[in-house]
């Protein structure tokens, strides 16, 4: 009989022990609780404004990039063709209206698929002022090629008598700040597979938009 009560009462102390281990867990303040309503903050949208009459504040701001495409040999480096600038700072959730100026009349192979313009808006391009929404394989020169957000833009090789060519489109940016690589998919480097050189440079044939 004594023992049975002297186990009762073990149970009852080590019981008291759990009960007080507990609810020590709800004093830490939330981070996500931050006010972040600054009344600025939203643009109302700037000069730029649509003439359509229902646009709203959602309206994204245009921006334009204007790039030239040149030679080695333009640009002091034979055998290196470089997009100039390679490097821009983009706003985010906008729309880029990207000017290429094409001097380069040199081919370079692609991988199958790349001849083909993706993630423009209306998924198109201009050369010349003419809409196209591809190139023949054998007639691209470089490309402009952005993974993340599914963007391929195929700059034919110069053809007109002018100077240089020039290769409209229109992106837009994601709504939230990143660094969007491009890389130029064309086999237009040194080395054997000619990745090397400009292709495995950035500033040359590869680059970094960052969008903020
Ligand atoms: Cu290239």
């Amino acid at each position: 009989m004594l023992k049975r009560s002297l186990i009762i009462a073990g149970l009852g102390v080590t019981t008291m022990f759990a009960i007080s281990a507990c609810g020590t867990n709800t004093s830490q303040p939330s981070a996500s609780t931050a006010p972040s309503n600054s009344t600025s903050s939203t643009a109302t949208s700037n000069t730029t404004s649509n003439s359509s009459s229902t646009s709203t504040s959602s309206t994204p701001k245009t921006v334009n990039l204007t790039m030239k495409l040149v030679t080695g040999k333009m640009d002091g480096k034979p055998g290196w063709p470089k997009f100039e600038p390679a490097d821009a700072t983009l706003p985010a959730n906008a729309i880029v209206n990207v000017t290429v100026k094409n001097y380069d009349d040199g081919n370079a192979s692609i991988p199958a698929g790349d001849n083909k313009v993706t993630g423009t808006v209306n998924s198109n391009m201009t050369v010349d002022g003419k809409t196209v929404t591809s190139v023949k394989t054998a007639d691209v020169a470089h490309t402009i090629t952005i993974p993340t957000i599914g963007l391929n833009v195929p700059i034919p090789v110069r053809s007109s008598s002018e100077k240089y060519d020039t290769i409209k489109f229109s992106f837009k940016t994601p709504s939230t700040p990143q660094k969007l690589d491009w890389q130029c998919m064309a086999t237009c480097g040194s080395g054997k597979s000619g990745w090397g050189g400009a292709m495995a440079t950035d500033g040359w044939m590869k680059g970094v938009f960052t969008v903020q």
